[in-house]
């Protein structure tokens, strides 16, 4: 028989526990009780329950007077910092990170939780501080868009002298022809592929493609600026009402950083500037969020690849078999980057971007040259390939715009610019024994002698950067611009269609054509007019609009479909095999420099706008609002 043996000195709990266990149970309860609580206000992404916990809690004095200036009542959610932490900390960040997320929570609660009188009046004066809406999960930061606005040196489509001029002008109806392209092109995608990625014109449908993680409506977001710029104003209606009711971020595929960076980012931006319009701030920042755990690396180099649900990263398969990092993605960043700081308030974003640059500063440069391809885990170069085409080109345009947007001030930026391009006259650049100036592709020393259709953009890059050269180069900057640009249009007229190749060479005697089938095709690019824009408007010879002209006969002749317009297969051949894609770069680029080519200079002037890589134009920073940026623009 078993007998239980009770010891008298010890007397049973009321659960029939002895006093030790009744002991640890409680300091397990109460181990729990701590853990739980602990939880509540660490984990990332615990707002909800906090808002559940703390509903009765007082709000904060300085938000009240944030929501009471905005006109609207300040939702609980608005009170989430920006930027929750990644959700994979980058290898060896560790202790730094968190000290740095702890500066940057401290930085947002001064700037949201404003307690002195000055910041008060700041937002109180300041009547034109975009709203925080509650349904849209705002962001908590103010920006004074009519105190920006007023800084513009010009009104934001210009005065349009040659509409008093001339009402019946040429250039008025060849600007007019350029609106109804983007009109058509708009009404087809509307009618056939509306909130889709892309139209496809010949089987009138949509395409999702693969390079936006799950993000849907590319070419809305691509459209909007332009939709505002030639004054569609009903069109543009349409596609913002699609952002703010159809633009859902909650998506959880595989998306390029640099692709969502240009077109999705600078668009929201680009539709934030132009108009005040509070949807595209919220939806550009909390877009940007989504982008950073591509960051996440050792060198802080981010990765072309980057998972919306797990937060994880990864680089391309094709980059030097999954090893690195192209120069044109992640050197293609700084300015939008630049520009989400400044709207949130959140310094991350610039963070992320000066640390770019200082890697680059650092790291040994081969005769000079920035090769294509970085690994992002040791920080070295993976190939010595490069290229002011493909793979390169927008690092090049961001150092020069990173200087122009700064208002002049980042002389970093200035500095690379013109010792990269120095590097790049020096071992690239040609001139064929036909007299065209091209810049060829360098690979370890050895040159292919061809330009992609990509490169093109360079003769409109070095236009801009010429006039802040030293003054003996500006002149020289000039005509190479110039002839680059010459060469570039002999790409296009030595084709059947009038239209240029993806990529022509110079060699065995042929000269700025393409020499294989699988480079003769042209997809709606815009890299050869924006070279016309920009050189129009430095010298304002009219063979720039001549040719412009020429491309927007041969778009209507070659690429317009019933149902929109498609790239074609062949520049070579007059009948036309079209590729069933209306590219949303058509809509955002090409068609942006077309009209503008044919507009006043003061519409989006080059001394109030920079215009990113996909053609959006953010703002110079005319201001003195470095301390609001904690950094220069
Ligand atoms: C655009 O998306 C951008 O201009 C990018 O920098 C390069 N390629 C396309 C247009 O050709």
């Amino acid at each position: 028989m078993l007998v239980r043996k009770v010891p008298v000195f010890v007397p049973a709990s009321p659960w029939g526990l002895r006093l030790p266990q009744k002991f640890l149970f409680l300091l397990f309860l109460s181990g729990l009780v701590t853990l739980c609580f602990g939880a509540l206000f660490l984990l990332p992404n615990s707002s909800r329950l906090k808002r559940l916990f703390l509903a009765h809690r007082t709000q904060q004095p300085g938000l009240e007077v944030v929501a009471e200036v905005a006109g609207h009542p300040l939702a609980r959610e608005q009170e989430s910092p920006p930027n929750p932490a990644p959700a994979v900390p980058a290898p060896g960040e560790g202790d730094a990170s968190s000290q740095a997320s702890i500066r940057r929570r401290k930085v947002w609660l001064r700037r949201t939780h404003p307690t002195g009188t000055r910041e008060m009046a700041t937002v109180a004066r300041s009547s034109g501080s975009t709203a925080l809406r509650p349904q849209e999960g705002g962001i908590p930061f103010s920006f004074d868009f009519n105190a920006f606005r007023s800084r513009l040196r010009h009104p934001v489509l210009g005065t349009r002298a040659d509409e008093s001029k001339e009402p019946q002008s040429l250039v008025r109806a060849q600007r007019e022809k350029i609106k109804e392209m983007m009109q058509f092109a708009w009404q087809s995608y509307k009618l056939y592929a509306m909130g889709k990625n892309e139209l496809r014109p010949l089987t009138k449908d949509g395409y999702e493609g693969n390079m936006f993680g799950g993000l849907s409506g590319a070419t809305i977001i691509d459209s909007l600026d332009t939709l505002y710029l030639m004054e569609l104003q009903e069109e543009f209606q349409e596609a913002k009402a699609w952002v703010e009711e159809n633009f859902h971020l909650n998506v959880s595929g595989e998306a390029s950083l640099f692709e969502v960076n240009i077109r999705y980012i600078g668009g929201l931006l680009s539709a934030f500037y132009l108009t005040g319009e509070e949807v595209f701030r919220i939806k550009a920042i909390k877009l940007g969020e989504k982008l950073l755990p591509a960051f996440n690396t050792p060198t802080g180099i981010p990765k072309g690849v980057v998972n919306f649900k797990s937060g994880s990263n990864r680089s391309w398969g094709w980059a030097m078999a999954g090893s690195s990092s192209i120069l044109a993605e992640f050197g293609s960043l700084h300015l939008e980057f630049l520009h989400l700081t400044e709207l949130s308030g959140n310094q991350v974003f610039a963070e992320k971007v000066r640390n770019i640059r200082k890697v680059l500063r650092k790291i040994n440069k081969p005769f000079g040259l920035y090769p294509n391809f970085l690994s992002p885990v040791s920080g070295n170069w993976m190939q010595h390939h490069v290229s002011v085409g493909g793979l390169g080109d927008s690092f090049y345009e961001y150092l020069i715009k990173s200087w122009l947007m700064s208002a002049k001030t980042d002389v970093e930026a200035k500095d690379m610019y013109y010792e990269a391009l120095e590097a790049i006259e020096t071992y690239l650049l040609n001139v064929s024994p036909g007299g065209l100036t091209y810049i060829a592709e360098w690979r370890g020393g050895i040159l292919d002698h061809k330009m992609g259709h990509l490169a093109c953009f360079s003769g409109g890059m070095i236009a801009l950067g010429a006039e802040d050269a030293k003054e003996e180069k500006r002149a020289h900057y000039r005509e190479l611009a110039a002839q680059i640009t010459k060469t570039c249009h002999e790409s296009y007229a030595r084709s059947d269609t009038k239209l240029g190749p993806e990529a022509f060479w110079f060699n065995s005697g042929r000269e700025a054509v393409a020499t294989q089938l699988s480079e003769s095709y042209y997809i709606l690019r815009p890299e050869v007019v924006e070279s016309y824009m920009y050189l129009w408007r430095q010298t304002h010879d009219p063979i720039y609009r001549e040719w412009g002209w020429e491309v927007v006969m041969a778009l209507e002749k070659y690429c317009r479909t019933e149902a929109g317009f498609s790239g074609i297969q062949d520049v070579y051949s007059s009948i036309p095999n079209h590729d069933n894609k209306q590219q949303t770069f058509f809509l955002a680029e090409t068609l942006k420099y077309l009209y503008l080519l044919f507009s006043e200079d003061d519409m989006l002037s080059l001394e109030d706008w920079v215009f990113n890589t996909e053609a959006h134009p953010l703002p110079v920073n005319h201001s003195d609002s470095s301390s609001r940026a904690g950094g220069r623009l």
